[in-house]
């Protein structure tokens, strides 16, 4: 009998080929790719680092999310942290959390995460009852996702393995479901939506769900940014996230770029179908420092709220790993400073950004109407998907300790 398939491999081949058709979809992703990988050989990147990436993805509602959540626990992903978009400013209509391994040893073998957003249809400052019910009802008839996908990524779930002669076919399925559809779109729908929210539009106005972007890990984003800016690729205005500094890196530092218009097909109230373009897609790439404490947290917080973080940052963090791992600030394996916890989670502020650069518009709210509904909550989200959402605080206690 052959040998069966691990989900770390599955979730390798799974990041792969999401990677191979993303570069045929997008093909400046594929320049961003090269800049990348030749940044980080100068630098002596390791090989975790060179093939590593995260993806986006978005979602309509709990019974998509929970099908995702499902689909991803076959390739050893699961739920970590709860992001609430709304409290951005200006806020984006959706709450979120990302997929990922979460054991040292898995991270290490592959650590692929998708950063997995769903569409608060609740909240009535973008959607008035009357378009919530409607826009609940066109996600309720669709299907993001094949059962028999979904009841196969249970079974390998269950078992932390796939039989070999499925494990192809089963990640091609699992790619093909996230690849942008040549449906026609139903025009008048998507521009009814695009009024409320560019990504209202982008989630509920089409039957499908597709990567959004997917992120090289990058050691010197400085670099590649100016690297990507010769090259002619205009990125957006700022790095988000912790400024550079001479000190240890610190969480998440992100750029994006807008990706060109796409084309897609268009179905008009007449019932003709025409070609038009979207632009809802763009390029990514991060670069990663140490996991902080609540404590070191509570710092990066207190330093990002200041009108010129840069300006600051030594007064808030001390400028050796030495330092940051005495004060408690941040997580180290065995508490030695020489081997800090890579951060693998995400930044609310710098999420909302990395919306916000692809969208020609910001979310409109729904006259008169200021309440809110509080109603999402990582419990709320945990109970509704059924999947226990994993606080990265005490994944990070217990990595540094393994
Ligand atoms: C997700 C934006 C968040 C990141 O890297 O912070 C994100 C999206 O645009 O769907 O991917
Ligand atoms: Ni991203």
């Amino acid at each position: 009998m052959s040998k069966r398939v691990e989900t770390w491999r599955l979730r390798a081949k799974f990041a792969a080929a999401l990677s191979r058709m993303y570069g045929t979809e997008v093909p400046a992703y594929t320049t961003l790719l090269e800049v990348s990988a030749e940044v980080n050989r100068e630098l002596g990147g390791s090989q975790r680092v060179t093939g590593e990436r995260h993806g986006a993805i978005r979602v309509g509602n709990v019974r998509e999310l929970a099908d995702v959540a499902d689909l991803f626990a076959a390739f050893g992903m699961y739920p970590v942290g709860f992001y609430d978009l709304r409290d951005a400013t200006p806020p984006v209509p959706v709450v979120s959390t990302a997929f990922r391994p979460i054991d040292a040893d898995q991270l290490e073998h592959n650590p692929f995460r998708v950063f997995t957003s769903m569409l608060a249809t609740a909240d009535t400052r973008f959607f008035s009852p009357e378009l919530r019910v409607r826009v609940e009802r066109f996600l309720a008839e669709r299907r993001l996702f094949d059962p028999a996908l979904i009841a196969e990524a249970r079974c390998i779930a269950a078992t932390g393995s796939a039989e070999p002669e499925r494990a192809e076919t089963f990640v091609a399925e699992a790619v093909a479901a996230f690849a942008l559809s040549r449906e026609p779109i139903d025009r008048g729908w998507y521009e009814e939506l695009t009024d409320v929210s560019a990504v209202a539009a982008d989630i509920a106005g089409v039957t499908t769900t597709h990567i959004n972007h997917l992120t090289p890990r990058v050691l010197d984003i400085d670099e590649l940014y100016r690297r990507m800016t010769e090259r002619g690729v205009t990125m957006t205005d700022a790095i988000q996230g912790p400024p550079r500094w001479h000190g240890p890196d610190v969480l998440l530092r992100q750029t994006s770029f807008r990706a060109l218009s796409e084309p897609r097909r268009f179905r008009a109230a007449d019932g003709s179908v025409a070609d038009g373009t979207l632009r809802v897609r763009f390029g990514e790439v991060e670069s990663r420092g140490v996991a902080l404490t609540p404590k070191g947290r509570g710092r990066f917080d207190a330093a990002m709220a200041t009108p010129r973080p840069a300006k600051v940052w030594g007064d808030y963090f001390p400028a050796s790993h030495a330092h940051m791992a005495s004060a408690g600030l941040a997580y180290y394996h065995g508490g030695d400073p020489s081997k800090p916890v890579v951060y693998e989670d995400f930044l609310p502020a710098s999420a909302a950004g990395i919306f916000r650069s692809n969208l020609d518009t910001d979310a409109q709210k729904a006259d008169g109407e200021e309440d809110r509904d509080w109603d999402y909550t990582a419990d709320w989200m945990a109970e509704q998907i059924g999947h226990h959402i994993h606080d990265p605080y005490e994944l990070y206690e217990k990595v540094a300790s393994s």
